[in-house]
């Protein structure tokens, strides 16, 4: 096969990569926005490299004109997720999609896998629009927690370094690091709600606070530049409270305040 080709095979599955961590950042980015946890923590993606697939069609003995069927994981997503339970809750939101169709699942979760790797994995069929018109085609979307990704990551860099004859003492480091992975995973999930809670009212004070400032800044250009500056003073000494509560009372009646001026705005323009 020559490079070009490799190209022009390798180009839509390109494609469906950076599409797919677009779109899961974005589910990231919605949760946030609603001021809600989010279960995918971080994405990313990759094309295998060709020397990759040569060698899984080579160990595998697939044949050149089955490489895009047999190889699944030519695109592949990688969803990290806080808690184990976070993992379920990501799968059924990729259940849910209408542009991504779940062809099978593998559970290294329940299923440890002898090295100890240990990750929930989707094949799933994704269509990318090209210029030869739309190609449906298969991606790999792997989730795991932090931990895991953690384990996952130093396993995977010594399977490298030992052209994956890993020495039996490592073997074993790397099979009691993931039991405390396991013990380390059901520990934060002990936790979960609270930080959950943590974490949505963190985010509901973020958002609070960009909208107050935006609405200052507006207000800055709409009104007497020493009434803003008053409404500035009065927001440091509440935000210095500390209180969500107040917080979200000065939102509502600086937003109140906001209307009136972008209505005496409109007003005015006429
Ligand atoms: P890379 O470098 O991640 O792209 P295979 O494992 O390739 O023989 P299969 O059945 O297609 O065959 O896939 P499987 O076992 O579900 O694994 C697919 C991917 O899961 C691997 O991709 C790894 O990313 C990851 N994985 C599976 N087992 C292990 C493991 O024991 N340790 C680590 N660190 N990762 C694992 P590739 O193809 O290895 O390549």
């Amino acid at each position: 096969m020559d490079i070009q080709l490799w190209h022009e095979i390798l180009d839509p599955y390109e494609l469906a990569v950076q599409e797919l961590v677009v779109k899961f950042n974005h589910v990231i980015k919605e949760h946030h926005e609603k001021g809600l946890y989010s279960p995918i923590e971080q994405v990313t993606g990759r094309v295998k490299t060709v020397s990759s697939i040569l060698e899984k069609m080579q160990r595998k003995h697939i044949p050149v004109d089955e490489m895009e069927s047999q190889v699944e994981d030519i695109a592949g997503i990688r969803i990290i997720c806080q808690f184990v339970e976070d993992i379920e809750k990501v799968s059924e939101l990729i259940e849910q999609r209408n542009d991504i169709e779940i062809k099978s699942e593998k559970d290294y979760i329940k299923h440890m896998k002898p090295s100890g790797y240990r990750s929930y994995h989707l094949i799933v069929y994704y269509t990318v629009e090209t210029l030869g018109g739309p190609k449906r085609l298969q991606a790999e979307i792997q989730i795991r927690t932090m931990a895991m990704d953690f384990w996952a990551t130093i396993e995977h860099s010594l399977q490298y370094k030992y052209k994956s004859n890993i020495p039996q003492h490592i073997k074993e480091r790397l099979s009691n690091a993931a039991d405390a992975i396991i013990a380390l995973d059901n520990e934060m999930s002990t936790v979960r709600s609270e930080i959950m809670d943590a974490q949505n009212s963190s985010q509901i004070q973020i958002n609070l606070v960009t909208d107050i400032l935006n609405n200052i800044e507006n207000l800055y250009k709409l009104s007497n530049k020493r009434e803003v500056a008053k409404i500035q003073n009065e927001f440091y000494k509440i935000y210095a409270l500390n209180d969500l509560e107040q917080l979200k009372r000065f939102h509502t009646q600086l937003d109140i305040i906001a209307e009136g001026y972008r209505a005496q705005a409109v007003t005015d323009e006429f």
